[in-house]
């Protein structure tokens, strides 16, 4: 039994002054039971806890961590930049290199603006495709988390799903009017929305592969038809690639799936761990925002010389394209082997994995959207989650969110993992 005083006591703490006892709910293991334990250290694939138990890492600090913890290009670029400064908010000579990176791996972005959160990204770029178009209607489907943006706020995935709380109180309703919710692999909503709508539908928001409800895939075609109904109607299509950017491929999904949209958020890799985030497209759209243009955007931290140093060393990294190759053979060995291990348990799964991120539903029939997903076993990967715990693996505590594989995984860590998941699959 991992020893947890440690842990405890900093919970105890947390809660007097911390709502929840964390800075952001899927932390608290509400869905998996128990408290959370206290990171302390993080190098490679591997997080140690205030009680000293250490743990194969499958959350990744929820995405940013591809090269694994601590990589050393990033930790020493840090390192080099805090000695000249920590913010100024002036231009900085990195934040031009940031955009000339994401600029030559996304063809879809001809411009970028930096900002702090994949949160301030979406909520930037549905203001930016609203003063383009003149249109106030965003479409957005039931699942996808796009942050906690008060207007995307519904039927949302992730932490909000997670709480079962997919709408948040306090968002009132006149905020929420002009989101049309939709089922994602619904071609016939979409359909009937733009019949409805088409004139006023500024642009469609997705995650082009959903993770904040698990992991599913968008259905054959369905991306290319996304495309071709907002050209036809001259709405956006915005690509929220906060997890998938430089996740899937140097060009995210949309380098993955060959789609081009008109504008992409992006945030976690690009800044190497560090707090940030980026929405980007085509000039004439990026160059309405202020000063240049009227649809006004800011922020004081807003390319950050330590979070661009980080996200720089990061993305300097993955440019070979050798990271992917590693993470995707790691990341179909690690299914192939839970699959293996639930057939031997006698286990109903739905391994769904995309390159380094994929997810394990505890359910009879493969998972397409937010409704397949809701079927899951929830009872049943709580126990999942805490039997590999205990066995020293750490996925994502609750089974709407997606795991990801690091360059700093390997085959022994996989073969652990699948040893664990085989040992705790009879259990549960
Ligand atoms: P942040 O504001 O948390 O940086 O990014 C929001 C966001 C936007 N879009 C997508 C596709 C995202 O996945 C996220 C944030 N992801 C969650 C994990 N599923 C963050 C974890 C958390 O809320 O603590």
């Amino acid at each position: 039994m991992r020893s947890s005083a440690e842990s405890q006591s900093l919970f105890e703490k947390a809660q007097q002054w911390i709502p929840g006892g964390v800075n952001s709910p899927v932390r608290a293991f509400r869905a998996v039971g128990g408290n959370p334990f206290f990171a302390v250290r993080a190098s490679r694939a591997t997080v140690w806890d205030a009680d000293g138990n250490e743990y194969i890492d499958y959350v990744g600090t929820w995405g940013p961590a591809i090269l694994g913890h601590a990589p050393g290009v990033v930790v020493e670029a840090v390192q080099k930049a805090a000695e000249h400064g920590t913010s100024f908010g002036i231009p900085n000579p990195l934040e031009v290199r940031m955009a000339e990176l994401v600029v030559n791996a996304v063809p879809s972005v001809e411009k970028v603006r930096m900002c702090n959160s994949g949160t301030e990204a979406t909520m930037s770029a549905i203001r930016l495709a609203r003063g383009f178009t003149k249109r106030n209607k965003i479409i957005k489907f039931e699942g996808c988390y796009h942050g906690h943006v008060d207007s995307l706020l519904v039927k949302a995935g992730s932490g909000a799903l997670t709480l079962g709380q997919p709408d948040s109180a306090g968002v009132p309703a006149e905020f929420t009017s002009q989101t049309i919710v939709l089922p994602f692999n619904d071609v016939e909503s979409v359909r009937g929305a733009f019949a409805e709508h088409g004139r006023d539908i500024a642009g469609i928001i997705l995650e082009p592969v959903p993770a904040n409800a698990g992991l599913y895939l968008p259905r054959g075609g369905y991306l290319e038809f996304l495309r071709d109904i907002t050209a036809e109607h001259d709405s956006l299509l915005i690509f929220d690639e906060v997890m998938t950017g430089f996740r899937l491929s140097l060009a995210g999904a949309q380098g993955h799936f060959g789609i081009t949209p008109d504008m992409s958020c992006f945030g976690k890799i690009i800044g190497g761990g560090l707090p940030v985030g980026a929405f980007g497209g085509r000039a004439e759209i990026m160059d309405c925002l202020a000063p240049d243009g009227p649809v006004y955007q800011a922020g004081t931290l807003s390319g950050n010389p330590l979070a661009m140093a980080a996200g720089v060393a990061v993305l300097e990294a993955l440019v070979d394209g050798s990271v992917y190759k590693k993470i995707e053979a790691l990341g179909q060995t690690l299914s192939d082997g839970l699959a293996k291990a639930a057939a031997a348990a006698g286990v109903s799964v739905q391994l769904q994995r995309i390159g380094s991120m994929s997810c394990c539903y505890f359910a009879d029939a493969p998972v397409y959207n937010m409704t397949d997903a809701m079927q899951s076993d929830r009872d049943r990967f709580a126990k999942y989650f805490q039997g590999m715990l205990e066995e020293g693996v750490y996925i994502a505590p609750s089974q709407f969110e997606a795991g990801f594989i690091s360059a700093a995984h390997d085959e022994a860590a996989i073969e652990k993992t699948v040893a664990a998941a085989t040992k705790v699959m009879k259990t549960i």
